[in-house]
């Protein structure tokens, strides 16, 4: 392989539209955090660059579902997301994000520069325009039937019954999903990639180019994909957020998020190192790595280089290690039906569990089919690999030393062959040395191959080797007759025990961590890097060097732990199986017009507003209704916050028998219309009207 001066490492931009998942983590971030932590442990000089994807219909829709502006809803994932993957110790140099400033004009510059050479192309088409709202309908605005399987909500660009890519213009009686009314043809401009024109290129670059060291998964994806022909790609859209269009006759227009996202990269590059960020970018000896999910794979490995061709001057990506999908317990990860693992939640249920998740995701990693977790599975990876291996070892070692050696260093001696357990003894020390070394080189081929998985189960054969190495020579059997066999053996346990602190780093950095201080190491380390330089063991614990305590590394998971995250799983899918059942409720029995007059139905002004106490639903409110001023509890607290209540109109009825809850009297009841998913919304009148007003 070429040796290359830099390392720019990027990791998906994930959309800030929702709390992070293990299939995320599995998918990007992962490998690419323990692939820079090995570039850094190698001192290679590295950028990890990510941030939150903030354009696109899949933000404007989410903010859409939760009647927020995109600006708010974008804040609340990104800082979301921020913070997980920081509880996570994902070591990202930088985590930006898409809105930044910096973003828009690095974005911008990009479409100038590739517009001024002529590049674009620009067309005039008809498309689906809504005329309602007045916005023209991107893809995923619009949905219809299915052209291919009779699905009735196939989206504008997927069908996602069928799986088939389809254009607006397929879908048969089309509906915008804005408005709900047909939406109309009408004309609309915009700018197009000529994708075409690079096909050629596309073929020597990566069909050529990179047949051998591409993944077969992400090789294959992109030769079917150029094999197929390539056309222009529109790169504009008629939507109101996002980059704009930076030219005259581009009002009301964006940039498509898919040219947007990637500029992201640079513009992170930029915000993280104002002064020498080209170098990462422009200079070839700097090696640039997109760690993505192979649904991302066309944008990374075929458009955005095409791109950055076209601009000019700028680094390729030298290779794209995309990883498959993780599914969860046989199923698909889906938001919708929260069948999925949250890192935050993880994080809580798990405290001080970082490494055990790493763990675990790295010895099932999707790298080249799609895999599968399973809470057993994490019990048992935990329960028999890290506790009764790795941590096992590392606490034999230190207990023995503590208790023959009171936690000093014991001097390695000649142990000339003098008998056969003395040769026994040197036999396996002779074994444990070369199996140990092959382990370490295995190891360190398969970082360099973007293979975690392999590499993580040759880190662990350290420690499988060092148990057997303890096991074969049992040291606690020659205490009573030769503690000079029993010091040597210590001896080099503990150099294995150094050597694995050293090696798990990349994988397990809070554990690495931990045995460096146990090894109470901070005052030998510095020459431990050599690890990596030399790719064999090193000899990091001197002799008589004083270690610190012994602790155990890492515990047991038990059943209940296990059953309480596999019972979370299951409830979310059978509470919306219900739903969707019983989406509308049914009819209530009839009731004459004078039931309903019997009602005295009001509409009121709410004064103040107050949480109550020991109650996560009720809020209490003080209601102006016109004629009087009085207390009605609302159950409306996980909807509406005090401070947004006070001041609203509310509609309630007001001679309704007062009622106590907890400890209060309530006077009337307000409201409410209630969605399928119990989302609670206030009924208010259309246009404000005096407090007292009677409704009929
Ligand atoms: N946000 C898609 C995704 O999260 C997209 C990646 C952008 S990377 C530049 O799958
Ligand atoms: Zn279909």
């Amino acid at each position: 392989m070429k040796n290359f001066k830099r390392h720019t490492i990027t990791a998906a931009l994930p959309y800030a539209n929702g709390p992070l998942h293990i299939g995320h983590i599995a998918g990007a971030y992962l490998p690419a955090d323990t692939y820079v932590r090995y570039l850094r442990l190698k001192g290679e000089d590295v950028v990890f660059i990510c941030g939150s994807d903030e354009h696109g219909v899949a933000i404007t829709l989410g903010a859409k579902k939760e009647g927020v502006t995109p600006k708010a809803f974008v804040d609340k994932y990104h800082s979301l997301m921020k913070k997980a993957f920081g509880d996570f110790g994902i070591s990202f140099d930088i985590y930006s994000r898409t809105s930044n400033p910096v973003h828009y004009e690095t974005a911008q510059e990009f479409f100038k520069n590739i517009y001024d050479k002529g590049i674009f192309l620009e067309e005039t088409s008809d498309q689906y325009y809504d005329e309602q709202e007045g916005i023209f309908l991107a893809d995923r605005y619009i949905i219809g039937t299915c052209p291919k399987c009779g699905n009735p909500n196939a989206y504008g660009d997927q069908c996602e019954k069928c799986g088939t890519s389809l254009s607006p213009r397929e879908l048969i009686n089309p509906r915008s999903t804005v408005s709900g009314k047909t939406p109309v043809l009408k004309p609309t401009k915009h700018w197009y990639f000529p994708l075409d024109k690079y096909e050629s290129w596309l073929k020597e670059w990566i069909v050529e180019g990179h047949k051998d060291d591409w993944k077969t998964n992400v090789y294959g994806q992109c030769k079917s994909w150029i094999d197929q022909g390539l056309q222009p790609r529109s790169i504009t859209r008629d939507l109101d957020w996002g980059v704009p269009v930076p030219l005259k006759d581009g009002k009301g227009k964006v940039l498509y998020v898919w040219f947007d996202a990637p500029i992201g990269y640079i513009s992170a590059t930029k915000e993280l190192k104002p002064n020498d960020w080209k170098k990462y970018w422009q200079d070839p000896e700097s090696r640039l790595i997109h760690f993505i999910g192979k649904d991302n794979i066309v944008f990374h490995c075929v458009i955005f280089p095409s791109i950055l061709k076209a601009a000019g001057g700028y680094v390729l990506p030298d290779n794209v290690p995309a990883n498959e999908f993780l599914n969860l317990e046989g199923d698909k990860i889906s938001t919708s039906r929260n069948h999925a693992v949250w890192l935050h939640e993880y994080l809580q249920d798990f405290p001080g569990r970082r490494d055990e998740l790493r763990y675990m995701l790295t010895s099932i990693s999707p790298e080249t089919k799609d895999a599968d977790f399973t809470w057993k599975d994490y019990q048992s990876k935990v329960n028999s690999e890290l506790v009764a291996i790795l941590g096992n070892f590392v606490n034999r070692v230190m207990v023995l030393t503590w208790k023959y050696f009171d936690g000093k260093v014991p001097s390695a001696h000649e142990l000339p062959a003098t008998d056969d357990r003395r040769k026994k003894i040197l036999n396996k020390y002779n074994q444990a040395h070369t199996d140990l070394n092959t382990s370490v080189k295995d190891m360190i081929a398969a970082l360099d191959d973007f293979r975690f998985r392999e590499s993580q189960f040759h880190m662990m054969n350290l420690c499988r080797i060092g148990n057997k190495f303890l096991a074969d020579t049992e040291p606690w059997k020659l205490a009573k007759d030769d503690m000079e066999a029993v010091g040597s053996i210590l001896n080099y346990a503990l150099t294995v025990v150094g050597n694995i602190a050293i090696a798990c780093e990349p994988f397990l950095p809070d554990t690495a961590k931990n045995i460096k201080s146990q090894l109470n190491s901070s005052a030998i380390d510095a020459s431990w890097k050599e690890f990596w330089k030399k790719q064999q063991l090193i000899d990091p614990v001197p002799q008589n060097h004083q270690l610190g305590k012994a602790e155990l590394l890492f515990k047991n998971i038990e059943d209940e732990e296990i059953d309480k995250q596999v019972a979370k799983l299951k409830k979310p899918k059978v509470v919306e199986e219900q739903k969707s059942e019983s989406a509308v409720k049914p009819l209530k029995a009839q009731v004459t017009i004078d039931d309903f007059s019997k009602l005295d139905i009001r509409v009121g002004k709410v004064l103040a507003a107050e949480k109550m106490e020991k109650s996560d639903k009720l809020l209490k409110l003080t209601v102006d209704t016109g004629v009087d001023q009085r207390t009605v509890l609302s159950g409306i607290a996980k909807h509406y916050s005090p401070e947004e209540m006070v001041g609203k109109q509310v509609t309630l009825i007001a001679n309704l028998a007062p009622r106590k809850m907890m400890g209060i009297e309530s006077q009337g009841m307000i409201l409410m219309a209630e969605d399928a998913d119990g989302k609670l919304r206030l009924l208010q009148p259309n246009e404000v009207v005096n407090p007292g007003s009677t409704v009929s």
